[in-house]
């Protein structure tokens, strides 16, 4: 005799209408496997399409796809997940680069949605290692029997919509394929890496890596002379660490930027303890931030104090470490006047580390407002051009004009290399959704939908592509808050829409055009009232040739944001089709 349990596999398991499992005696019910928990085998009740392989096909196995295939399985629905890489992980899978680290404090970047999960699993450090994150991706895997549900080392090439049926086909490089009703696009938003055509570039006959590809082997700069081109996060952070051991490091830097040290420290049994107890209203101050972490700006504007309480602030900023540097006053990334402030503070404390005058100018950036690009979270970037084996490259004075065979020629001398490391980021926030093929109704590609940039409702839903649903993508605050609870608040806020639509009879969601039209107007409103679209950074598209110019995630904030997409689901999702 087997059971279906009658206790949540997560909130939402019963909710009100829809087909929830219970508590069964007799032989085993005749639904389809979706899953086990605590030995026990559960079986899908809901009564979607017998004809569709799958209710809902989840594309990526990082932490939004996991938490999406967690959350509808827990709903009864029959889920399928596609993962091109071995392993779970996403970004984190990919991204294992010496020195890789989250800048997201370790206990804000993990999940919420279970307590015992929250109080079970205990990290060892401030700023979580890469290494750290994907063993905590694993267990939540394990401990949620999630990759049971997923095609590992399976990319998905296509996914197409059926009017007639309302229904995804998608298909995979394996030559497998699935129909199914929704379909949730996990898929990352620094996922897609961007390896920019430098003329020569495959021609390198030492050894070349990606940080964003980085191999599971272990490599080895000793004795090497190594040359990384990049100095955005993934650059600053491995090129300390490179430079321990490399016999010469050349550091190829096209723009600089700005870096204050992390601050990263081992995390005590005492701090622990009262993180654990306090959990749930960390969680809540959390979700009404700005950011997706329970910190504040300063309750003053940069221009309100005198200038020894502006230092007394940016020192504690400073010394708090990190990216949040640039939220130390609420009008730092608003008014320029504000933002010198920071930068000046900024620059002083560069000119301090550095000891070569002419080295400390190369790295101090003049091409941004501080903050703007997202600050990096350092541990000894700046002190790295202090040492005998480090040579900086300044690209805009001298060019690269050649990758050889034996190293990089710039329009001044040639460096002999043993290895070269592209740390030069991604076709970030639409690249990973672009390289699929995705057809809505009557065939139309949504790259042609986004020739102009991304244009969504909510960051959640495309016109003309009914029932699927993008997590953290353009549109939403994704990269400007916590990633981890915003892959949450969209799966949950996805998993509720999809309830809706099977509470009302109905098969498809789509969001409808004006919607879309005033949400575009909306993100782009927020961020003109910014510095932001000011910068040639990532956010705006502008490290990929030809992508569209245009500020991709909202910048309203997070708590914000969470308010607008509750209201609209509590208005009967407003701005939505359902039919
Ligand atoms: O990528 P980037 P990243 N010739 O795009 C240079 C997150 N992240 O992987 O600025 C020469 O920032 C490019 O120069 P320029 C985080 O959100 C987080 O480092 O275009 N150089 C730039 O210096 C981050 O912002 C963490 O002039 C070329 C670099 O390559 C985001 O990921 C860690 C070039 C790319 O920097 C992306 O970071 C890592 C060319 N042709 C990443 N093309 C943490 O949590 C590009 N570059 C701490």
């Amino acid at each position: 005799m087997a059971t279906v349990p009658d206790r949540p596999l997560g909130a939402g398991w019963r909710r009100p209408g829809f087909r929830s499992p219970t508590v069964w005696e007799g032989p085993l019910p005749k639904g389809r496997q979706i899953g086990t928990l605590t030995g026990m085998t559960i079986y899908s009740h809901h009564a979607g399409d017998p004809g569709l392989d799958y209710d809902v096909v989840v594309v990526g196995a990082g932490l939004s796809g996991l938490y999406a295939v967690h959350k509808l399985r827990g709903q009864g629905l029959r889920v399928h997940g596609y993962e091109s890489a071995e392993g779970v992980g996403g970004t984190w899978y990919h991204n294992r680069y010496p020195g890789a680290r989250c800048d997201v404090e370790s206990i804000d970047y993990s999940y919420s949605f279970d307590e015992e999960l929250q109080q079970e699993w205990t990290w060892s450090e401030r700023f979580a290692t890469q290494a750290e994150i994907l063993a905590y991706l694993e267990h939540v895997a394990d401990r949620f029997d999630l990759k049971s549900a997923y095609d590992f080392l399976t990319r998905v090439n296509t996914t197409v919509f059926d009017d007639e049926r309302g229904a995804w086909t998608v298909t995979t490089d394996t030559g497998a394929t699935a129909s199914c009703r929704f379909l949730i696009m996990a898929t990352g938003v620094l996922s897609a890496t961007n390896k920019p055509d430098i003329d020569g570039r495959d021609l390198f006959a030492g050894e070349t890596y990606h940080t964003g590809e980085w191999p599971h082997e272990a490599v080895v700069f000793a004795g090497k002379r190594v040359g990384v081109i990049g100095t955005g996060s993934s650059g600053m952070q491995s090129i300390p660490v490179i430079a321990e051991t490399a016999e010469h490091l050349v550091v190829f830097q096209r723009s600089p930027n700005y870096s204050v040290p992390a601050g990263n420290r081992p995390l005590s049994d005492e701090f622990i303890a009262e993180v654990k107890a306090n959990y749930a209203e960390r969680r809540r101050l959390s979700r009404e931030s700005g950011g997706g972490t329970p910190n504040a700006p300063y309750p003053k504007s940069a221009l309100e104090v005198d200038a020894a309480e502006r230092k007394r602030v940016y020192d504690e900023w400073w010394n708090r470490g990190g990216y949040l540097f640039a939220k130390a006053f609420p009008d730092q990334t608003t008014n320029i006047e504000a933002n010198d402030t920071a930068r000046e503070y900024v620059e002083a404390r560069i000119r301090e580390i550095v000891r070569d005058p002419a080295v400390a100018d190369m790295l101090i950036p003049t091409d941004h407002p501080i903050g703007t690009k997202r600050i990096v979270t350092d541990s000894g970037y700046f002190e790295t051009f202090n040492r005998d084996n480090v040579t900086l490259v300044n690209l805009r004075e001298t060019p690269i004009e050649q990758i050889e065979p034996t190293g990089v020629r710039t329009s001044a001398q040639s460096f002999e290399l043993d290895m070269l490391i592209f740390a030069t980021g991604f076709d970030a926030m639409t690249g990973s959704l672009s390289r699929i093929d995705v057809r809505g109704r009557r065939g139309r590609a949504l790259r042609e939908e986004w020739a102009a940039g991304p244009r969504t409702y909510l960051g959640l839903a495309v016109h003309g592509f009914p029932n699927m649903f993008i997590v953290t993508g353009p549109g939403s605050p994704s990269v400007l808050a916590n990633m981890v609870l915003g892959a949450e608040q969209h799966v949950d806020w996805v998993a509720d829409a999809i309830n809706y639509v099977a509470e009302h009879n109905a098969t498809t969601i789509e969001a409808e055009t004006d919607a879309v039209d005033s949400w575009v107007a909306e993100c782009s409103a927020k961020a003109s009232n910014t510095l932001f679209p000011s910068a040639n950074s990532w956010y705006m598209g502008a490290n990929i040739e030809g992508k569209p110019r245009v500020f991709m995630p909202y910048i309203g904030g997070f708590g914000a944001y969470g308010n607008i997409c509750a209201e609209v689901a509590e208005a009967g999702y407003k701005g939505f089709e359902i039919s």
